[in-house]
């Protein structure tokens, strides 16, 4: 047999010269693929007796071993070295000025992301922020929505295997509204608070007006005092103000939240048509948010004494907003990334919305 030694100094050789991913795979095809000169050697060991074979199988397959594992370094460090090129051949200058005229727009959410924060930061709301992916407890449990309860359901909520614990209630959970935001808001600061806490949320549905990722943007106001007055005068400053209006009838329909007593859902005045929805006016009733006092047992849960504070709390779908504000039918368009639906229905980069420049009088650019 030829020695195996000399034709593993070459190969490693060869493998060490390789400059890119496809003369490396040349190598390996020379040694180890169909014809190649290790497999050939090792083809040969049928013609051996029973004795030699198990020597010089042995001898083959500490070479094939040792050349792999080079083989297998050396494809690891080509990669990185590739995609580092790649990477700095690709750079782009992220401060280089917006250029208008090219086809980039704002997602209509993002628009109303950036109107929503503009309208309440104005009122004293800070942005809170919290993780995508939430335990139950603060899912849950702090918002009083014990085990047995429905909205648990396993084909609403998407939950996540804990990889440390096989017991089911330490599995994660994608949260399925942010209001897990505002329990770790209570637990980090003493009230008086007043956030907001827009964000991505989840569940398990899918049609028009539904997708399994949607944007909310929960409102908690904590303080001495706090009354059902507090929580409609907000609410109203709010939907006029993001209706771009001086005048909306409103209403409130009694409702229930575990995480609220009493609860109630917002409508505004409108005015529907076969063809049209106008909002401001008119003999109809369009569910907007859902509202209430917070309940005690969520305050607790916060580490707040509800015989000293109170609060309200109010939550929004983004994208529902998004829908009604700019006429878009259906929901499921929003996440497919079309440029030409972007086009259509997003917003010029550089109009940004403010309560004195004007939430979106620039419109859309298609408007
Ligand atoms: C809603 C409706 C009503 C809400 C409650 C809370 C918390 F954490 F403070 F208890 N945050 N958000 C709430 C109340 C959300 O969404 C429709």
């Amino acid at each position: 047999m030829e020695n195996t030694e000399a034709i593993k100094t070459e190969l490693l050789a060869e493998i060490a010269k390789a400059e890119t991913s496809k003369a490396l795979e040349e190598i390996r095809v020379s040694a180890l693929g169909k014809k190649g000169k290790i497999t050939e050697l090792m083809k040969g060991l049928g013609a051996l007796s029973a004795e030699e074979k198990k020597e010089a199988g042995k001898t083959l397959n500490v070479l094939k071993n040792d050349v792999e594992k080079a083989l297998e370094e050396k494809k690891v460090s080509l990669e990185v070295a590739e995609m580092k090129q790649k990477l700095e051949a690709e750079r782009v200058d992220v401060t280089l000025p917006i250029r208008p005229e090219k086809q980039g727009r704002i997602h209509p959410v993002s628009q109303i992301y950036e109107e929503v924060v503009a309208i309440f930061g104005q009122m004293g709301f800070e942005v809170a922020e919290g993780p995508d992916i939430e335990d139950q407890f603060h899912n849950f449990n702090a918002l009083n929505t014990p085990a047995n309860h429905p909205a648990r359901q396993m084909q609403d909520t998407f939950y996540i295997p804990n990889p440390d614990s096989t017991d089911f209630d330490d599995s994660y959970v994608v949260r399925t509204q942010t209001s897990s935001v505002q329990i770790r808001t209570m637990e980090a600061q003493r009230p008086p608070i007043r956030i907001i806490a827009p964000g991505r949320t989840y569940r398990s549905d899918y049609d028009a007006t539904h997708t399994p990722m949607f944007h909310q943007v929960e409102g908690l106001v904590i303080d001495k005092n706090i009354t059902m007055a507090h929580l409609k005068g907000c609410l109203y400053d709010f939907v006029k103000a993001f209706f771009e209006l001086d005048e909306l009838p409103v209403r409130y329909r009694p409702s229930y939240f575990p995480f609220t007593e009493p609860s109630a859902e917002m409508d505004i005045g409108c005015k529907k048509t076969k063809t049209e929805l106008k909002i401001g006016a008119g003999d109809s009733w369009l569910e907007i948010l859902g509202c209430g006092m917070v309940h005690p047992n969520v305050l607790r849960a916060g580490g707040i004494d509800p015989d000293e504070y109170q609060g309200f709390a109010f939550g929004v779908g983004m994208d529902r907003l998004a829908m009604l504000k700019y006429g878009i039918p259906d929901l499921r368009m929003f996440f497919d990334s079309d440029i030409r639906w972007l086009k259509h229905y997003g917003f010029v980069p550089l109009d940004h919305a403010s309560m004195t420049g004007g939430l979106s009088n620039n419109g859309g650019s298609a408007r």
